[in-house]
């Protein structure tokens, strides 16, 4: 009987959860700090604890508007549905030649909305085969423990198993700076620096791995 209760007792405890938070800092190359956040992802990673996989998240849209995509960092998890809502007046296109997250929608007219199904893990980079300057990133992630922080001044994760985890910061203008923290009862604090030091556009080929051919008449495209 006392057993059985105790049992039930176990049950029903929640498990002892935690929390991480802090101030996330972007340096610029000249020494200052960047005001926003923008386009920063934070990724919290288990290393010792086991979390239920995660499914695939809500159909994620990723628009084209003004020769640019929006918006430009997203975040999904293995099997998300991701479309494309095409708000310009011209035709564009949206591949990935990042390795097991390769698609091409081909050209798609204003109005059209073509959809993907991204299958596995990674930064999956996502460029527009008529318009050289356009770029997006889709982070996809098997951690429920995913931002991406734009608005904000660092990161907070909430309701997290203790434990000791991997912490992923990156920023298309720096790449990804990683660190071990451990997660214990109540909110640990922490702080985290990235040094700005990429162009804020990566040189890339078109879809067809050549240089793009130079801007010409675009009142199609
Ligand atoms: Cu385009």
């Amino acid at each position: 009987m006392i057993r059985a209760f105790a049992w039930g007792l176990f049950l029903a405890a929640p498990l002892a959860a935690g929390g991480l938070e802090g101030p996330v800092l972007l340096h610029e190359k000249n020494g200052g700090l960047r005001a926003s956040l923008e386009d920063c992802v934070a990724l919290l990673e288990p290393v010792d604890v086991a979390l239920p996989p995660a499914g695939p998240s809500r159909p994620l849209s990723i628009r084209t508007l003004g020769k640019q995509f929006s918006p430009r960092v997203s975040i999904a998890t293995p099997g998300t549905e991701v479309s494309f809502p095409n708000l310009d007046h011209i035709l564009h296109n949206v591949f990935s030649v990042t390795q097991g997250n390769r698609f091409d929608t081909g050209h798609y007219k204003p109005g059209d909305s073509p959809k993907v199904k991204v299958a596995n893990p990674g930064l999956v980079k996502l460029y527009c085969n008529v318009h050289h300057q356009m770029n997006a990133f889709l982070w996809v992630v098997t951690t429920p423990f995913a931002q991406v922080l734009g608005g904000r001044t660092g990161l907070r994760f909430e309701r997290v198993p203790e434990g000791t985890y991997r912490l992923r910061l990156w920023h298309p203008e720096c790449g990804e700076r990683a660190w071990v923290v451990k997660v214990g009862a109540g909110i640990t604090q922490g702080r985290w620096d990235l040094d700005l030091s990429l162009p804020p556009v990566e040189a890339h080929k078109n879809k067809f791995g050549r240089d793009y051919a130079p801007p010409a008449d675009e009142r199609n495209y």
